[in-house]
């Protein structure tokens, strides 16, 4: 088994393309952080009602019909921090929505990680996907950092990518965690 990673965002150099959608503003900041020196802030704008940011490139699904981990580390920042649903969305070929699975991200106020494994459709060409939320006032806000997508069982040449602050470009190998980064070496066989 080995592994491919196909998003590995940090927020440390930008917001590695996510974007507010409505009901909320987001930004690069350093106020806190999982992974110093910078996290995504996420506020939220709008009174009443539900807030979104999504993640605008997709990313590519190198291994379909295999499974892919999912994991977001986030807390709370301002005020109380609202249930998050992360709502990852698999896309095909010719840009149609296949499946949507949701991850949920329940109020910490602490550093915490939500996670989870989620197996890619076998026409799945793509995945993005949509953060969530209802308020009651405007105000809460919360970070996230370390949104990290590998496919843990990839087939052997599985590309590996990175956002590289205009686009998803493929690194030569997978990347290995080695107990503080991904490190662009040989596939290993558990994520950690
Ligand atoms: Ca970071």
């Amino acid at each position: 088994m080995s592994m491919a990673v196909i998003v590995d965002a940090t927020f440390d150099t930008d917001l590695e393309a996510h974007a507010a959608w409505y009901g909320c503003q987001i930004a690069r900041d350093t106020g806190d952080a999982y992974s110093p020196p910078a996290s995504l802030l996420a506020t939220t704008t709008e009174a009443f009602g539900s807030a979104v940011m999504r993640m605008e490139t997709p990313a590519v699904v190198t291994a379909p019909g295999t499974n892919y981990t999912f994991r977001v580390r986030y807390r709370e920042a301002v005020a109380t921090m609202p249930a998050v649903a992360w709502r990852v969305r698999w896309i095909d070929a010719g840009n149609a929505l296949i499946r949507e699975d949701t991850i949920d991200m329940p109020r910490s106020a602490e550093w915490a990680e939500a996670s989870g494994t989620l197996t890619a459709p076998e026409t799945a060409a793509r995945v993005e996907w949509r953060f969530t939320w209802s308020v009651s006032a405007a105000g809460p806000a919360f970070r996230i950092d370390n949104i990290l997508v590998a496919s843990v069982d990839a087939p052997a040449g599985a590309r590996a990518y990175r956002w590289n602050g205009t686009a998803w470009v493929p690194l030569a190998d997978p990347l290995r965690w080695d107990g503080m980064g991904w490190q662009p070496t040989a596939p290993v066989e558990v994520i950690a």
